[in-house]
């Protein structure tokens, strides 16, 4: 202990000098970075405070819903934000939805301002706006049936993603990115951190260990199980949608509208094309809007 203090103390008291020796020589740049870096600070600081402010008083009980930019072929490119406007729209919520603080309290997006408080995560977030509004669309639903949606959702959102996150991240390279929306002129400088930092997250998650071909094999287990499931039946349990269908909807719609040229594009197009027909029907119910919730916006009929 006793010579780790001291050797320790060795490369403190070389850096103290240097400190010092910066400090003499270079006071009034110093001072300057100081100054303009605090003042940066304050000045984002008072923005994020006024933009809490305006989200306060978007009404009682309207939502906020915060999110990536819309896309050029589906209102958005993250699944989860695709997930939680359909339940919103589906419970008839009123929302509001901003661009300019897509992450939240946890560190991801989605995420919503209600009266006043922050709540993350799409799951958490429709889990406590069914309550609050008396919404339940699995009221009628078996517990059999209620384990089998269960199940299906933790599918898609915990599995099927990460089979999507691969694709478009690593084996497409975020090429489909560029193409599905608009990004900020920094993004092409920030891509290789960006696509090196996901490539971590799915070898610390684990489909990152895997080969293309196996992953991709995953991802078509997962869709024909979905679309076995779902057959002939307007939604996922029935005539009627409930809250899975939601998170199924979210993901799906990133194959169908935002995976130009990727293998489960194909399978959806040739092999389960209930899904795609799922898809459209859910399009036209709870999105008659569509078009104009892209980026730029189109007319409603076309
Ligand atoms: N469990 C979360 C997942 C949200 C999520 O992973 N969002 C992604 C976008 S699709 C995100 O924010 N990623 C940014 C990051 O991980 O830093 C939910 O259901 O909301």
């Amino acid at each position: 202990m006793a010579v780790f203090a001291v050797t320790g103390w060795i490369p403190m008291k070389i850096a103290g000098k240097g400190f010092k020796w910066f400090w003499n020589k270079s006071k009034p740049l110093a001072i300057t970075v100081v100054v303009v870096i605090s003042a940066v600070k304050i000045h984002s600081y008072v923005k994020k405070q006024n933009r809490r402010k305006k989200w306060n008083n978007a009404g009682k009980d309207v939502v906020v819903l915060h999110m990536f930019p819309r896309g050029h072929f589906c209102p958005n490119l993250s699944p989860f934000v695709v997930k939680l406007e359909m339940y919103l729209r589906m419970a008839d919520i009123p929302y509001q939805v901003d661009y300019e603080e897509p992450v939240g309290p946890k560190g991801k997006c989605p995420w919503i301002t209600l009266n006043g408080e922050e709540i993350g995560d799409s799951q958490l977030i429709m889990e406590k706006l069914g309550p609050m509004y008396n919404k339940d669309f699995s009221s009628a639903l078996t517990p059999e049936q209620k384990a089998i949606a269960q199940g299906m959702r933790i599918m898609v959102d915990e599995h099927l993603l990460w089979c999507l996150v691969v694709w478009r991240y690593v084996v497409d390279a975020g090429r489909s990115l560029v193409v599905c929306m608009e990004l900020p002129f920094y993004f092409a400088i920030m891509l290789r951190v960006f696509l090196g930092k996901i490539k971590q997250s799915t070898s610390a998650q684990g489909i990152g260990r895997h080969s293309y071909a196996e992953v991709e094999e995953m991802g078509r287990k997962d869709l024909n199980a979905l679309s076995v499931y779902l057959g002939e039946k307007r939604y996922l349990m029935g005539d009627e949608p409930t809250e899975v269908d939601c998170a199924v909807f979210g993901m799906l719609s990133q194959i169908v509208w935002n995976s130009p040229n990727s293998p489960y594009l194909k399978m959806i197009e040739t092999e389960f094309t209930n899904l795609q027909a799922y898809c459209q029907r859910i399009k036209e119910r709870f999105w008659p809007d569509w078009n104009e919730c892209l980026k730029p916006p189109l007319p409603r009929s076309q």
